[in-house]
């Protein structure tokens, strides 16, 4: 028998006891971000308090889990861009430093919306003023960052569910052309980012087409569009997969990204007359629309572990065409869901529980990539 000189067996004796042992570690302790490394980004938008990494639980599943962040509020334009001679890019700053510091893609939201707009900027009258705030704006925001921050949501909701345009301080002063505007200057500022139009309802037939006849329009412009963000505040039920892939498919057709950018399922009733995630509606918080108070029966967590799957099954299927898919919230305790459309519920719509826990539906989503 060949016999090895001591020091070369032992080296590979630690060598292999510690391949295996990160192999076992890693296969008993998945996580979102190594298992869908392959086929898209997995993201997550962070609050404030997790910009600061004030918690350190909360900043551990964050780094673990997710490679790319989204800024869930501190970008929006009342909190960037307070006054006209003002930005306060304070918040922005760190939030860029945290994601370069865990080497994570960065997504900015958002350049242009009619919602968190500064009170000031929502009073302009004047289309000259307002394309030079416009420019200020996004020229200032996009420069700062240049070459950090890796993709914008240059537009935002932008397009009603039946596909009209949303009356806004842009378009009443601008007219439609203010949507092409927005991501010139991006472009300018910027060239090397991706730029997104992102909304809600994205799987509704009527502002499909719409917007894929927007984005045609800053195509034929000659303007650079390279994405198009589908934000999934779904629910169990709807919409359906086959819906859902329908969408993929078209946007992708005009040679565009896809990107999931705030995924979300609601397993709470929603009042018959609620449309997509139009912010300004709320309803009476009564105990039928408020069901799971203190925990979530285990029949529904299997239907969201169900859906959940279906889904990432779908994206999956789809990934050489989808660049990103980012949950809207980190864990349960957090979503922007627990208040709406109703104040004061206890909603449970996404992978990991308010005490951080993984919940069924984070290990159907790991199960996805297993054949
Ligand atoms: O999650 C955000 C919540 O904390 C804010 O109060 C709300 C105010 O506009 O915005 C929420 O995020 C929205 C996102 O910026 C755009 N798409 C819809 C999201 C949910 O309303």
């Amino acid at each position: 028998m060949k016999t090895y000189p001591f020091f070369l067996t032992l080296f590979a004796t630690i060598t292999f006891s510690s391949c295996y042992s990160q192999k076992e570690h890693h296969s008993k302790n998945p996580n979102l971000k190594d298992t869908f490394k392959k086929s898209f980004y997995i993201g997550t938008a962070i609050n404030e308090s997790q910009i600061e990494e004030k918690n350190t639980a909360e900043n551990t599943l964050i780094v673990s889990q997710f490679n790319s962040i989204t800024a869930e509020n501190i970008m929006k334009s009342m909190n960037i861009h307070p006054q006209k001679e003002k930005y306060a890019f304070d918040l922005s700053d760190k939030f860029v430093a945290f994601g370069q510091k865990n080497k994570m893609f960065i997504h900015g939201h958002t350049l242009i919306w009619h919602s968190q707009l500064s009170p000031w900027i929502a009073e302009i009258k004047d289309s000259t003023e307002l394309k030079n705030v416009m420019k200020d704006h996004i020229s200032t925001i996009v420069s700062r960052y240049k070459g950090k921050i890796d993709s914008w949501d240059v537009v935002n909701e932008a397009v009603n569910d039946d596909g009209t345009l949303r009356k806004s301080v842009f378009l009443e002063t601008l007219g439609e052309d203010y949507l092409a505007y927005a991501f010139q200057l991006a472009a300018k500022a910027d060239p090397n980012a991706d730029l997104y139009y992102n909304d809600y309802s994205m799987t509704n037939p009527a502002k499909r087409e719409a917007v894929i006849k927007m984005v045609k329009k800053i195509q034929a412009k000659g303007i650079k569009i390279d994405g198009i963000g589908m934000q999934g505040h779904w629910q169990l039920n709807s919409p359906t997969i086959d819906e859902i892939e329908k969408s993929i498919l078209a946007y992708s057709d005009l040679g565009v990204k896809v990107a999931f950018t705030e995924l979300d399922i609601s397993v709470l009733p929603s009042p018959w007359e609620l449309q997509g995630a139009e912010i300004s509606q709320q309803f009476e918080n009564t105990p039928k629309m408020n069901p799971y108070p203190q925990s979530l029966p285990d029949s529904i967590q299997e239907k969201l572990a169900k859906r959940y799957s279906d889904i990432f099954k779908l994206f999956l299927k789809h990934k050489d065409k989808i660049s990103r898919v980012t949950f809207w919230g980190v864990h349960d305790g957090q979503s922007w869901l627990n208040d709406w459309p109703i104040k004061g519920r206890t909603n449970y719509p996404l992978l990991f529980d308010a005490k951080l826990k993984p919940k069924k539906a984070y290990y159907s989503v790991i199960n996805t990539t297993k054949k």
